[in-house]
């Protein structure tokens, strides 16, 4: 029987990918080189240094570590002076409607998400308060596929990982659901995020109902 809800955020509740985009692509810019928006994709879900990673490599740029350090530094200071100004507005479509009728319904729910930065995004976009529990960044030490952050989040909740749902919009994501003896439904495309139980367009596509039948 289910009885937690484990959310990723970025993707999922809010798209912060666009932020993340306009942060990195300003720090290929004075690095001289550009990536499109097609190339961020890749971006999604993996950790804040995995992606610059992968950025510098698309740049043919090497960097120290120390160097490194600044450049996700600085990538981050620019990437949180835009978040700073999220609203609620931005919550994507159907997901508090989802989060509210989830809590009605008497499930626990838990943040199960990459990023360093998920208090300023839930305090701007006001749904902290629906968290029982917040696994992030901070808190994990592997990232996504490492089941980590949602076994995490399953502890915290007091339940099994095969009493859980974990919502993920990126590959590595789902990859950690399963990875955790969990089910997963992906919000996004069904040819990408094929070990899914389920895959939908957005959480306004998803019924409690839906929750049942999986
Ligand atoms: P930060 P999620 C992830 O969030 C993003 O999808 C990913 O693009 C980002 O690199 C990662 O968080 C780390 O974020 O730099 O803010 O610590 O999808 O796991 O909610
Ligand atoms: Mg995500």
């Amino acid at each position: 029987e289910i009885k937690a809800l484990l959310f990723d955020l970025d993707g999922v509740l809010v798209d912060t990918a666009v932020y993340h985009y306009q942060a990195w692509l300003r720090l290929a810019k004075t690095m001289g080189f550009i990536f499109t928006e097609k190339q961020n994709e890749e971006l999604k879900g993996i950790s804040r240094m995995d992606s610059l990673d992968k950025i510098l490599r698309w740049g043919n740029v090497a960097k120290s570590d120390t160097e490194k350090q600044e450049l996700a530094t600085r990538k981050n200071d620019w990437y949180v002076e835009l978040i700073n100004k999220m609203t609620e507005e931005e919550l994507l479509p159907g997901a508090v409607d989802f989060l509210k009728a989830a809590h009605k319904e008497g499930y626990q729910m838990a943040l199960g998400s990459a990023s360093k930065n998920t208090s300023i995004i839930l305090k701007n976009t006001k749904i902290a308060h629906f968290f029982d529990a917040i696994v992030d960044g901070n808190s994990v030490s592997k990232s996504k596929p490492n089941p980590e952050v949602f076994l995490k989040g399953a502890e915290l909740l007091n339940v099994k990982p095969n009493q859980c749902i974990v919502f993920e919009d990126a590959e590595a994501g789902i990859e950690a659901a399963k990875r955790g003896g969990m089910k997963a439904i992906g919000i996004g495309d069904k040819n990408i995020l094929l070990r899914a139980n389920k895959v939908v367009n957005g959480l306004n596509e998803l019924t409690i109902k839906d929750l049942k039948e999986l």
